[in-house]
């Protein structure tokens, strides 16, 4: 907040009555696209990179998944986590796994959440199939699309802002295989450490409606405007509308951070 945002919040908050029946609307009449951007996590060596996107209705959610630069012929568990923090986990959730600070599957839990959809390339999705590696990509840059039905908690939490796509399988050593520089998978002790832990991980959030890609959210402030223009008059009540539209969208983007 600066200088020149401050005297403006008296304004909105006389405008808020008027923008937040605006602000509802526009969240039930759209929203049903999701997006994220998937960066390395934290602690886990890794280089790679990725975006996932999620266009939900009802509980059918065709999803997409597109990871660049991970370990190469090697697969990657991909699932959608809920009922966490709905974020990533940061570099302190790390801990010591055979010797080296890393953020294994389990560590990330409270930050991302249980399993609530295994994004498999065929067969089942449930949480059961988790570590099902003959289902998943295993290549170390792919793009992955499938339409499922989602389970009513995985959907609510998508629609809540609350659900985390992670991609799975690090080298941590980078010696270009899994191995057991990390020691043995706590989810499965067949499994090295590295093929199980978090490598990439976004927090899905709602795209603007008819605002795709741009982040902008032009359509929810002007719906914001125009159901001010009816109640409001004078002194531009449809701009303090439309800002207090923004200033409440703010908040709502900070309270996630
Ligand atoms: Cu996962």
């Amino acid at each position: 907040m600066n200088k020149f945002t401050l005297p403006l919040l008296g304004i909105a908050a006389i405008a808020l009555p008027l923008a937040l029946p605006a602000v509802a609307g526009a969240q039930s009449s759209g929203g049903s696209n999701y997006q994220a951007n998937l960066n390395p996590v934290a602690d886990n060596m890794v280089d790679g990179s990725g975006t996932a996107t999620v266009s939900l209705s009802g509980n059918q959610a065709t999803i997409s998944v597109t990871a660049n630069r991970l370990l190469d012929s090697a697969p990657h568990a991909q699932h959608i986590h809920i009922k966490g923090s709905g974020e990533c986990p940061k570099a302190d959730a790390g801990h010591m796994h055979n010797g080296h600070v890393a953020i294994s599957t389990t560590d990330g839990l409270p930050a991302y959440g249980k399993i609530g959809s295994s994004l498999t390339t065929k067969g089942d999705t449930s949480p059961g199939s988790a570590l099902a590696v003959d289902r998943f990509p295993s290549t170390g840059s792919y793009h992955y699309t499938r339409t499922i039905t989602v389970t009513p908690d995985v959907a609510q939490q998508i629609r809540a802002n609350n659900a985390v796509v992670v991609v799975h399988g690090i080298d941590y050593n980078h010696n270009g295989k899994y191995d057991n520089v990390l020691g043995p998978s706590e989810l499965d002790p067949k499994l090295p450490q590295e093929a199980t832990a978090p490598a990439i991980c976004g927090a899905l959030n709602a795209m603007p409606t008819g605002a795709a890609g741009t982040g902008d959210g032009a359509t929810q402030h002007t719906h914001g405007a125009n159901t001010a223009d009816l109640l409001a008059t004078g002194l531009g009540g449809a701009a303090v509308a439309a800002l207090a539209g923004t200033l409440i969208l703010r908040r709502r983007a900070a309270a996630k951070r």
